[in-house]
């Protein structure tokens, strides 16, 4: 999918708007979120413009799997085995930015079920 202009993914993606990326490929994009909620937050992201999370998974498999490991690589380079991986899917949840994209959580307890 093209990306979209008015997307802030699509922009931090394309090296467009700065963030602080920590791991990248030729499909996803990890980079430290803006507003931490734990010690460790960061969002992985597809580079491809979906809005939606089941939508990439539907579109690409492989690169939604790649997601995960790349959470586990970027929470164990950081020296964390425990770690939270959350999609808002959909503002009735929280989602606020409609560009796929994974938290991972990790450096402090967390409580279940979430907020
Ligand atoms: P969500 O609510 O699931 O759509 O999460 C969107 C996340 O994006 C939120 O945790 C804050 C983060 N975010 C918003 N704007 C920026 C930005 O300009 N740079 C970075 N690095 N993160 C951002």
């Amino acid at each position: 999918m093209t990306p979209d202009p008015d997307c802030l993914f699509c922009k931090i993606v394309a090296g467009d708007i700065p963030a602080e990326v920590v791991h990248q490929s030729e499909r996803t994009v990890a980079f430290r979120d803006i507003n931490p909620q734990a010690p460790l937050h960061v969002l992985v992201v597809p580079r491809a413009h979906e809005p939606n999370a089941a939508a990439s998974a539907q579109a690409d498999a492989a690169m939604f799997a790649e997601i995960a490991t790349t959470a586990r690589s970027v929470a164990t380079a950081e020296g964390y085995n425990d770690y939270r991986l959350v999609f808002n899917t959909g503002a009735g949840v929280g989602q606020t930015v409609f560009h796929t994209h994974c938290h991972l959580l990790a450096g402090r307890p967390m409580t279940w079920p979430p907020g």
